[in-house]
């Protein structure tokens, strides 16, 4: 039975994750950390224990490891890239400093630890279309540039210290639980807000961004799976491309038109967002984690859109029929 410490318990894949461990580990055994600006309310709340964890204080998070006799780390605490770009000296704090703080409470107190890396790892010069597992990365972004030190970071504390570090780079997901905040694939969840709300989507990318994008379904068990994985398989550690669908503005569009017939859609640029896109790859290779762990995604476009919209109306008590693809 492991002893899961999650910093950055509140946030967008936190407050899911936190959730899923409990289910499988039991609420006891998983902790919610957060900080007091966001704080945990109800169900995660309720579901088992949770303390105030800053990431930037080592001292703090080394109390709560030995209080709570943890084993296993799941650092979430990030800046998304859009607002990291307006902050990039906390960005680098929290991503790369924090990071370092947990690694070594990590190496003293013999952890494991979770830390999950981004598309956004890769930059202007990376292969787009299938990019591979091991190539060029040199992002453009502040949010890159901590996601790679974050891999490179996690791969030395592995090979130096014998740390088990395991990651993953996420594309962009996709929820109807807790929104994103200042990331550049929002999009591809406001979407589905403004459709299931009756309002045109004022589109932030062009049409022709193509990006990697994942149900968050998906995404929460590659990060339990990738934990509890059989490391005497692995070849790499940090950090795994995964991949389940890659689109564009225009595909998701006509997928939501499919069931919401009337939704309109028109482009309203945000030339920040457009240029961390464009220098972001269309599409991920992920081979690598499919042979070393067995990764499988389960949803593609059609049945997340199908979801997505039944959950959603039911989060606005908005009656309909299930969708319907006409
Ligand atoms: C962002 O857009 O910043 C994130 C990411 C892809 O890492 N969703």
């Amino acid at each position: 039975m492991k002893n899961i410490l999650v910093i950055g318990a509140t946030g967008q894949i936190g407050s899911e994750l936190t959730m899923k461990l409990r289910d499988i580990y039991g609420g006891s055994n998983v902790v919610c950390g957060y900080i007091p600006s966001a704080a945990p309310k109800g169900e995660l709340l309720e579901s088992g224990p949770a303390e105030i964890v800053d990431i930037t204080d080592a001292k703090r998070i080394a109390e709560v490891v030995d209080t709570h006799k943890i084993d296993t780390i799941y650092n979430l605490a990030a800046l998304l890239s859009a607002v990291a770009e307006a902050k990039p000296q906390l960005a680098w704090a929290i991503g790369v400093g924090g990071l370092f703080n947990t690694l070594e409470v990590a190496r003293e107190k013999n952890c494991a630890v979770f830390t999950p890396s981004s598309i956004g790892s890769f930059g202007p010069d990376t292969p787009h279309v299938k990019t591979p597992q091991d190539t060029i990365q040199r992002p453009a972004t502040i949010y890159g540039v901590t996601k790679v030190t974050g891999e490179m970071l996690s791969d030395y504390y592995a090979r130096r210290f014998g740390v088990d570090t395991r990651s993953v780079r996420f594309p962009g997901l996709i929820s109807y639980t807790t929104p994103p905040g200042g990331g550049t694939t929002d999009y591809a969840v406001d979407i589905y807000y403004s459709a299931v709300k009756g309002e045109t989507f004022k589109c932030p990318l062009k049409p022709g961004t193509f990006m990697d994008m994942m149900y968050m379904p998906d995404a929460l068990r590659a990060a339990v799976e990738i934990m509890e994985a059989d490391p005497s398989r692995f070849i790499h550690r940090n950090s795994f491309n995964i991949a389940s669908m890659s689109f564009d503005p225009e595909i998701i569009y006509n997928k939501i038109r499919e069931y919401v017939p009337d939704f309109k859609m028109v482009y309203e640029l945000d030339p920040l967002r457009q240029k961390i896109a464009d220098s972001w790859p269309d599409s991920l290779d992920d081979t690598c984690a499919r042979m070393e762990w067995d990764w499988k995604p389960e949803f593609d476009l059609d049945s997340m859109t199908r979801d997505m919209l039944v959950n959603l109306r039911k989060k606005f008590g908005i009656e309909v029929n299930e969708p319907q693809a006409r």
